[in-house]
This record gives C-alpha cells, sequence and structure tokens, in this order.
C-alpha cells in the first residue's frame, strides 16, 4: 500500500481526531493527515459524507465518518481491538466508559458559555460524574487486566489510547483533575509515554488549541 492509500479528514484540532490518529501512530500506519482550519472547513464540508468530520477516506472514495466508528476500524486493522469477540467487548466497555465522561464534560461544561452555569456543571462534574466513571474504569480495570498499566489483557488497546489521550486534554483543561485522579492513570501514561512510535508521535504533533 503506498503512503497515501488512506485519507484522514479532521480539523487542525485533537478533539474527535486525535484518537484515531494514536492508533495509527501506535501502528505505525501511513496516512495523509489532512486537517484544516474553521475557515477552509467550508470548502470541505460538502465533500464529506456527512457533512462532518472526522472521515477516514479510501483509495476509491469510500467514506466512513463518526470518529468512534473509525477508530474501532484503525484498531481492528492494527491489532488493537482484542485477539477475541470477548476481549473487544472489554476493550468496547472501557471505550464507552471514559465516553460517558467525555459526553458530560464537552456536553455540560466545556464548551458552556454562561460562567456561573459553568462553575455549576463543572463542580458537579468534578464530584459526581468523574468520581462515578473513574472508578467504574477502576472496576474494569481490575476485572480485564492482567498488567498494571492496561485496561485488557496485557497489552496496549484502543482503549487505553482512548483513556489517555481523554485525560490528557481534560488535564489540560482542568488542572485540579491531576490531585484527584492523576495516580490512577500513571502506570497507563507511563506505559504510552514509554511507547517508541507513541512517543515518537506525541513529540512532533501540531501544538493546537484543544
Ligand atoms: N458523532 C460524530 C460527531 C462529528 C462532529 O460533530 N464533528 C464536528 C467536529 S468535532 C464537525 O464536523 N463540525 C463541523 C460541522 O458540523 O459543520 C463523531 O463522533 O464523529
Amino acid at each position: 500500500m503506498s503512503d497515501s492509500d488512506i485519507k484522514f479528514y479532521y480539523f487542525n484540532l485533537q478533539a474527535r481526531g486525535e484518537l484515531t490518529r494514536l492508533i495509527f501512530a501506535a501502528a505505525g500506519r501511513s496516512y495523509e493527515d489532512i486537517r484544516f482550519g474553521f475557515d477552509t472547513w467550508p470548502e470541505y464540508k460538502p465533500k464529506m459524507i456527512l457533512g462532518q468530520c472526522p472521515v477516514l477516506e479510501f483509495a476509491d472514495g469510500t467514506q466512513i465518518p463518526q470518529s468512534l466508528t473509525v477508530a474501532r476500524y484503525a484498531a481492528r486493522e492494527a491489532g488493537l481491538a482484542g485477539s477475541d469477540n470477548l476481549e473487544s467487548a472489554k476493550i468496547d466497555a472501557v471505550v464507552d466508559t471514559q465516553r460517558d465522561i467525555n459526553e458530560v464534560f464537552y456536553g455540560k461544561v466545556f464548551f458552556e458559555k454562561d460562567e456561573a452555569k459553568k462553575a455549576e456543571e463543572m463542580e458537579k462534574f468534578l464530584t459526581e460524574t468523574l468520581v462515578k466513571h473513574v472508578e467504574n474504569l477502576g472496576k474494569l480495570k481490575k476485572a480485564y487486566s492482567t498488567n498494571e498499566s492496561y485496561f485488557v489483557g496485557d497489552k496496549l488497546s484502543w482503549a487505553d489510547l482512548f483513556v489517555f489521550q481523554s485525560i490528557q486534554v481534560l488535564l489540560k483543561a482542568v488542572p485540579e483533575v491531576q490531585g484527584k485522579f492523576g495516580d490512577q492513570f500513571k502506570s497507563l501514561f507511563d506505559a504510552i509515554n514509554g511507547n517508541d512510535k507513541l512517543k515518537a508521535y506525541l513529540d512532533a504533533r501540531p501544538e493546537t488549541d484543544f
């Protein structure tokens, strides 16, 4: 396959696109990383199958939308989605639990414009949502992991990359999360930062707003 047999379209942001980029990086998979700004998005929008991004596009023009669908596809291709159906389901359960956190954070806190409402939602997020779902992530890890670092079995999966990416963004946006939950993700962060391919990507990736 040539270097540009697949194209990945997304804003020059991490947001919903970064998980797939991390999966490709972990796999050493080459692809065309097409990034655009809000100014040039109107040129791309009509070409995207659902008028949204991220989108993964194949050489024959086939497009796959929906960030987690694209990530799951990329992970399966890369061997990062479990070795059998049951392991894949365990990985999906971790992904969906992290998604529960992200939905509340982005849906109710991050993009809230009203400062008073934002402060109220942030308090609820830190004392309720995050506490409950981090505890749930811990329960899943206890049940599925055979390794200190990874959530399922003893090797890296796309669930680890999703938790890593999501928690990293959260730590940047809400530094007090570090004091409350930082330790629970330390060995995962160490493992990912110690992975040569991922480290090379993380060191070189563009600085973006979020
Ligand atoms: N459920 C979709 C949501 C996609 C989505 O909302 N994409 C946003 C960027 S994060 C977008 O394309 N916004 C521009 C637009 O809708 O015009 C996914 O997970 O991919």
